[in-house]
């Protein structure tokens, strides 16, 4: 059966992780010709002992059109979502060798992801059997696919929309299962649902000025001012609170990334293993052990926390080595949403630390977390407590924790005080550093949340602003022409997300983070 959506060229890959063993991958076809493709390759096995024909060439010139679709012993004329066993075969100069022994899946369009015809082929899990199959495929006229092919189609072919397509990506991504729960609640299409009914109302709104303007002569009022005002300004209110909603959600799905910093010997490799309860770093009672980042990350609650292990600031390099370490531990720095300063507690405050302190002013670090360590040799007294308190100040500290790697006491302190500070209250910018997000608190995340991920918070953002600009343009009584124009505007700027007014570029840069064979 086909449909005029169907692609020309027929698309390839390997839809399993491209590297490594598994019990099973799969290689995925995707467009018109690809029964006529699993025909040239794919034997039908009826016995469990009956071996792939010799005589396999006489099906491998055909090309597949409704004639060559009434063999049931080939996957042309196989019944569409039907799954058979059987054989991957070479023909090779009249003669065929066996690939491997597979299932072999045959869904025609429409019904299928990218609604065309779609040839899955479950064979096993080795690298060299995938390629190989893979290579069968190229061979007899499919194309290699590029990343996020198969759901760039399933989008142009208009089964779901931009922001069900990226929701994909995101659920392959997904490293935490708040930030799957998050993915699977916008493929189901809510936060698009959502988005279509908005624009919906947009649409209404400028249709209803837009007649009222043309009467605007003959005294027929069809919407007062007022209303208008009124509309405009609960869309708008309703498209902020979706941004906030989504800004406290997405750290959950983007992650935080927080680095350790501090003078030689304070015990940060220490406290980095000890949070992963992992042997990660190597610790020893030498100044100077980590010369590089050691990053690792883990689930905090449902936030995937990238944590960096870095080398101690020195006042003096004695070596081109410990310049470089320098170097690598001021870019873990600036990368971070959250920084660790991790002092001596047992020992008091240094020159060395006055480095650090510098150091993280000078990136502007938006959080950080002063950690006094090694709390199980002597207790923080009054006296230093005043010395830290005045270094928290300098630093503009978040929050002080009190800790022993060593022992272990206090890190769950430390985690809960990372986890609060990584769902705290953001700034109020449309473009909110990563890990730093709206209003407090764990947000009640399910597969009904209505979420949207960063590059759609943008358009959002967007979108308020030109509704804002519309009711400032009805407030100060400018004329209903200007009042459209930034309606419409908004109205693109939601068309944006779900793909209505997306550029080429914007959609080839969306695609392109996708994996191949998605
Ligand atoms: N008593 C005690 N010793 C600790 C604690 N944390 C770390 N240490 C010890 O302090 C020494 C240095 O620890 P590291 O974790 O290597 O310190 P670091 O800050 O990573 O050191 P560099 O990599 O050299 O900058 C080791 O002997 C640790 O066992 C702690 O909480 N209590
Ligand atoms: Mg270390």
């Amino acid at each position: 059966m086909a449909t005029k959506n169907i692609h020309d060229d027929t698309i390839a890959a390997i839809s399993t992780p491209p590297a490594g063993e598994g019990g099973i991958g799969i290689v995925r076809l995707s467009g018109g010709s690809s029964l006529s493709i699993a025909d040239k390759i794919f034997q039908i096995k009826h016995t469990v002992d009956s071996q792939p024909s010799q005589d396999t060439h006489n099906a491998q010139n055909q090309e597949f059109s409704p004639e060559t679709c009434s063999s049931p012993e080939r996957p042309s004329g196989f019944l569409s979502h039907t799954i058979h066993y059987g054989w991957i075969v070479e023909n090779t100069n009249g003669s065929s060798s066996v690939i491997d022994e597979v299932l072999l899946t045959v869904m025609h369009a429409p019904r299928t992801y990218t609604r065309e015809h779609i040839v899955e082929i479950n064979c096993h899990g080795g690298q060299g059997v995938l390629k190989k199959i893979l290579e069968l495929c190229l061979k007899h006229g499919a194309r290699i696919a590029e990343p996020g092919e198969f759901t760039k189609r399933a989008f142009m072919n208009g089964r779901i929309d931009l922001s069900q397509a990226e929701a994909v990506c995101d659920l392959i991504r997904a490293r935490t299962d708040k930030a799957a729960a998050i993915a699977a609640s916008r493929i189901k299409g809510r936060l698009s649902q959502k988005i279509k009914d908005t624009r919906n109302k947009l649409l209404n709104l400028t249709a209803d000025m837009e007649v009222s303007l043309d009467y605007s002569e003959e005294d027929i009022q069809f919407s007062t001012p007022q209303d208008t005002l009124n509309s405009i300004r609960s869309i708008r209110t309703d498209l902020q609170e979706l941004v906030e909603a989504s800004q406290k959600a997405n750290v959950y799905t983007d992650g935080i990334r927080v680095s350790i910093i501090g003078r030689p010997n304070v015990g940060k490799s220490s406290l980095l293993n000890s949070i992963l309860s992992e042997d990660r770093s190597i610790v020893t009672s030498e100044p100077g052990t980590t010369r590089d980042v050691v990053s690792e990350t883990f689930n905090l609650n449902g936030i995937p926390v990238t944590i960096m292990d870095t080398a101690g600031i020195r006042s003096h390099y004695s070596s081109r080595l410990e310049y470089l370490s320098s170097e690598r531990t001021q870019s873990a720095i600036e990368k971070s949403d959250i920084v660790l300063f991790v002092m001596d507690a047992s020992q008091g405050a240094s020159e060395e630390d006055g480095l650090v302190t510098k150091l993280i002013n000078a990136a502007n670090t938006e959080k950080v977390i002063l950690v006094l360590n090694k709390t199980d040799i002597k207790p923080v007294t009054k006296s230093g407590g005043d010395i830290f308190k005045k270094i928290s100040r300098e630093i503009s500290a978040d929050c002080t924790v009190q800790c022993s790697a060593l022992s272990g006491k206090g890190i769950t302190e430390l985690e809960n005080a990372i986890y609060k500070i990584s769902t705290c209250p953001a700034a109020e910018t449309s473009n909110p550093p990563r890990g730093c997000v709206s209003t407090g608190g764990s947000p009640d995340i399910s597969s009904s949340s209505i979420i949207a991920n960063a590059r759609q918070v943008q358009s959002l953002v967007k979108a308020a602003k030109q509704l804002e600009e519309a009711l400032s343009a009805l407030h100060n009584k400018h004329a209903p022409e200007f009042v459209v124009i930034y309606v419409r505007s908004a109205i693109d700027c939601l068309g944006e997300i779900i793909g209505e007014t997306t550029t080429e570029e914007m959609l080839d840069l969306i695609f392109s983070k996708f994996c191949v064979g998605k």
